[in-house]
């Protein structure tokens, strides 16, 4: 007996990336179905070596009698279909950010908060959080039981993937047009993403933040701990698949680098690569197509009391998005939605 899931902007780089994790954590699926908007109706996406969906119309798709939906669409297109799909009856995980600070829709990192997805009864109705956090939150959870966290400085390091297929193909011409010396205009990104780096992801808010920044914080305090403060500067870098992320902690008491190195190793979700020696670290390159959330350079931050630092990579399509939508589902299939 399995789960009649859907998967909501299944051409897009998230919704490939659940079909195939879907497969790969071999979910209990009844059936699937691949919905986007009505200019994809017809593609062919691929639900694992052997079979192939042809992608059906999200707006005029009939969500009763389906189980789970997984929807990575834009988000006003999220904002109209996610409830209908919640009234039919069909639970969903939603990638977008339109739901995400809604107090009744649970904002969940399974390995952080798998508490908060009871309340999916709200709403029908779980957000996922934004990649740039997931990983971020993954690695303060063990750190926030050795001593309470009072504040975080992160700086990003985010791939263009983050900004769909166009970030991708940007990248890829630029760098293309340098080399045959034919420069194309920017259009995905404000500025030559090709050999630059741009510090604006997403748009300014009033208090000169990015859109982006303000993510991480308030998304981090829903998810961990209302208490924590977070000043974000997020980063796109030339980078096509792999977010990193410099995050510096300040706890309110002392914390030794080998006990935040041991509470690391042994959290879920999380590997420690950090030998002190060229190349002992992971990079954005090394963690495409990884589950894990790598943690390097544990360092001590002499400049504030109790202060310390490290450096963090994660796959921003798998973790950052396609895995932990299907790591809420498993919890959703195994507590809440047995069959
Ligand atoms: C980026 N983090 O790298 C963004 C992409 O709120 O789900 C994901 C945006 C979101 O551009």
């Amino acid at each position: 007996m399995g789960y009649k899931v859907a998967v909501i902007g299944a051409t897009g780089n998230v919704g490939r990336e659940m079909l195939q994790t879907l497969v790969e954590r071999k979910f209990p699926v009844s059936e699937v179905v691949a919905l986007a908007s009505s200019r994809s109706v017809g593609r062919e996406v691929s639900f694992g070596d052997d079979k192939v969906l042809k992608v059906q119309d999200l707006a005029t798709f009939n969500f009763k009698g389906w189980d789970i939906a997984l929807s990575s669409p834009g988000a006003k297109v999220s904002a109209e279909h996610s409830p209908r799909a919640a009234a039919a009856g069909c639970v969903v995980v939603d990638n977008t950010s339109h739901f995400r600070m809604d107090p009744d829709v649970p904002l969940v990192v399974p390995e952080v908060n798998p508490e908060a997805i009871a309340q999916y009864t709200k709403k029908g109705i779980i957000a996922n959080p934004n990649c740039s956090t997931i990983q971020m939150v993954v690695a303060l959870k063990p750190l926030h039981a050795l001593g309470t966290i009072k504040r975080v400085v992160v700086s990003t390091y985010q791939s263009v993937s983050g900004a769909g297929k166009d970030g991708m193909d940007e990248l890829f011409e630029q760098t293309r047009a340098v080399y045959v010396g034919d420069p194309k205009e920017p259009r995905k990104f404000p500025k030559p993403i090709a050999f630059n780096l741009i510090p604006q992801i997403d748009v300014f808010m009033e208090d000169g933040s990015t859109k982006e920044e303000w993510k991480m914080t308030v998304e981090t305090k829903k998810i961990l701990d209302p208490n924590i403060e977070v000043h974000a500067t997020c980063v796109r870098v030339p980078v096509f698949v792999g977010h990193s992320e410099c995050v510096n902690v300040q706890f309110d008491k002392p914390v030794s680098v080998e006990a935040a190195r041991k509470a690391l190793s042994a959290a879920p979700g999380v590997i420690v690569v950090d030998t002190h020696e060229p190349g002992g670290y992971v990079t954005p390159v090394e963690c495409v197509g990884e589950d894990a959330v790598y943690i390097s350079r544990i360092r001590k931050d002499p400049t504030i009391a109790n202060g310390l630092s490290f450096w963090c990579v994660s796959d921003n399509l798998r973790k950052g998005a396609a895995l932990n939508a299907v790591q809420i589902a498993e919890v959703l299939a195994r507590d809440y939605l047995k069959k």
